[in-house]
């Protein structure tokens, strides 16, 4: 297929499909017999507060916001066993592979996703409300199973945020690349081009980047507005390198 025409999604199998070992089922029912898309990237990823933070970012401030990213962290399935918090995180290529993959994982709520279209993966999730500190019903957490990306957009925002270019072969990288010619060193927030104590090596000279995340890079280092957070940039090169500290 000519790689410009087709299109990548992001799809996360998230810790209650995990736990459920619902694995399994939800790549079979993605799978490029009976779905039409092929994988371009897979791994598994300890999701970080910082992570989730971006995924999430368009729902800051709603009321099932905190309960959000608790679930995607596998805070809520797994409260006392950090070692298995985990998602797995795939990129599948194809054409339409977008709305192939929304159409098999079916509506964001599980109760309509059951009512309009049994079947789907997400008739096999659960809603549940959040209550404040008063008992009072405030949102609800809508256990999904999984996370695939809405729009092209949005799958290109995740998709980047999620995998560097290398995760993916180079013959299905469909975003804009480049080589990187200066080193990128990141603490807290902020971009340094020699090491600092505690920071973060994100690319050095001759690694392959995204070239949108180069040009947030040399906005930060410049001191002007990125066109996204830098932390979206940082997030993926810091993935699966230590616990949060109050999970050590
Ligand atoms: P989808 O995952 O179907 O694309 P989005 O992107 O609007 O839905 O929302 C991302 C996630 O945020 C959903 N999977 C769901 O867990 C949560 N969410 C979205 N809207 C609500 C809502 N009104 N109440 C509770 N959770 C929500």
């Amino acid at each position: 297929m000519d790689v410009e025409k087709a299109e990548q999604t992001l799809v996360l199998i998230k810790p209650d499909a995990l736990k459920n070992s619902l694995t399994g089922y939800v790549l079979s029912q993605l799978s490029e017999f009976h779905a039409g898309v092929r994988f371009a990237g897979a791994k598994i990823v300890y999701v970080s507060r910082m992570l989730a933070e971006e995924h999430y970012a368009e729902h800051r401030g709603k009321a099932f916001y905190p309960a959000l990213l608790d679930y995607i962290r596998g805070l809520v399935h797994y409260p006392d066993a950090p070692q298995k918090r985990r998602v797995i995180a795939l990129v599948y290529h194809g054409e339409n592979a977008i709305q192939k993959i929304r159409n098999i994982a079916g509506p964001t709520n599980p109760h309509v996703a059951r009512d309009t279209k049994p079947g789907c993966i997400r008739a096999l999730g659960t809603v549940v409300p959040i209550v404040d500190d008063t008992g009072k019903i405030i949102a609800e957490r809508m256990d999904n199973l999984i996370h695939a990306s809405s729009n092209p957009t949005d799958a290109e925002r995740e998709i980047k945020l999620w995998f560097r270019p290398t995760d993916i072969p180079p013959l299905m990288r469909i975003y804009p690349t480049g080589v990187c010619q200066d080193h990128f060193y990141y603490k807290e927030g902020k971009i340094y081009q020699e090491r600092e104590e505690g920071c973060t090596s994100l690319l050095a000279p001759g690694d392959i980047a995204w070239a949108s995340d180069m040009e947030v890079l040399r906005c930060v280092l410049k001191g002007a507005t990125p066109p996204y957070p830098v932390n979206a940039v940082a997030a993926k090169y810091m993935i699966n390198e230590a616990p949060e500290p109050d999970e050590q």
